[in-house]
């Protein structure tokens, strides 16, 4: 794999492989970068049969009329064919052992353990497994998602986030021009004030000169450090091929704080829902 370049700027982003530890190649590279790219983590039958595992849970809630999972909003759009589609799933291993039997596998310890020797997998903690299903046609709830550091709750207490890793599958073949994963390499080093205001949560969608694109083949896997700045930018397709699916798995330490269907929502909820009802009043 490739040496780690001497300057401040990232000229080439590596694809890794995971092997049965986290090389210490693999972790300079996430210390000085804050991401990390596997290839080819899982089979495409493996994709396929998680896919098929969604489509099964998401006919359950729909029949069910569910709007909620565990106090967490689920964000329902429409397919390309007019019928509701799901496209943001919270705590999917509580409903589908598909998902619960993956996410377990033993390929995902050196994961695991590079969280946190007693990192656990929160199935019913936080947003638990968590699937998001970006699509661009005129019935999308979620064609997109604005810039945003994932350590907002320690923010608005006015403490630095930790690291946190976001550690993603990606279903999807994605190129830059479908839309996808964009960071800015190395901000998660950057200091408390950066950290708040370097752009407006969320409402900031343009390009960063200094953003790149994490293009995906279906199965890899990233490691993201959730200080980082990051977006997933709209594709440039309209309909199916627009398609992009990443599922989150949810490593965490502390505590054991579980949540079920009489929990309380969240506040960065709020804003995600507030954020969408505005952009539905403006006709956006
Ligand atoms: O879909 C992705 O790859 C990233 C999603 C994300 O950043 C988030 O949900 O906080
Ligand atoms: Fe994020």
């Amino acid at each position: 794999m490739n040496a780690i370049a001497p300057t401040d700027t990232l000229t080439h982003v590596p694809r890794f492989t995971l092997g049965p530890e986290i090389t210490p190649e693999q972790r300079a590279f996430l210390d000085r970068w804050g991401f990390l790219i596997f290839a080819g983590v899982a089979s495409p039958a493996e994709i396929e049969a998680l896919a098929a595992a969604l489509d099964e849970v998401q006919a359950r809630w729909i029949a069910e009329g569910r709007r909620w999972v565990y106090g967490i909003p689920l964000t329902v759009g429409k397919d390309s064919d007019g019928g509701p589609f799901v496209q943001r799933f919270a705590f999917t291993s509580m409903f589908s052992d598909t998902v619960r039997r993956f996410v377990r596998d033993p390929r995902f310890e050196p994961v695991r353990r590079l969280v946190g020797e007693d990192a656990r997998i929160g199935d019913d903690e936080k947003d638990g497994v968590v699937v998001n299903r970006y699509l661009n046609n005129p019935g999308s709830e979620y064609p997109r998602l604005g810039w945003h550091t994932d350590g907002l709750r320690d923010l608005f207490y006015l403490r630095m986030p930790q690291q946190m890793l976001n550690v993603g599958l990606h279903f999807d073949e994605i190129t830059a021009d479908n839309g996808g994963l964009r960071l800015i390499p190395g901000s998660h080093n950057q200091g408390f004030f950066d950290m708040c205001f370097r752009k407006l949560y969320f409402l900031q969608h343009a390009p960063d000169p200094a953003e790149i694109a994490v293009e995906t083949m279906p199965g890899d896997l990233t490691v993201h450090d959730g200080r980082l700045w990051h977006r997933v930018a709209a594709s440039t397709r309209i309909g199916p091929t627009s398609l992009r699916r990443s599922m989150y798995v949810p490593y965490l330490s502390g505590p054991y704080e579980p949540k079920s269907d009489t929990s309380s929502t969240p506040f960065y909820h709020h804003i995600g829902r507030g954020l969408r009802w505005l952009r539905r009043a403006a006709g956006r």
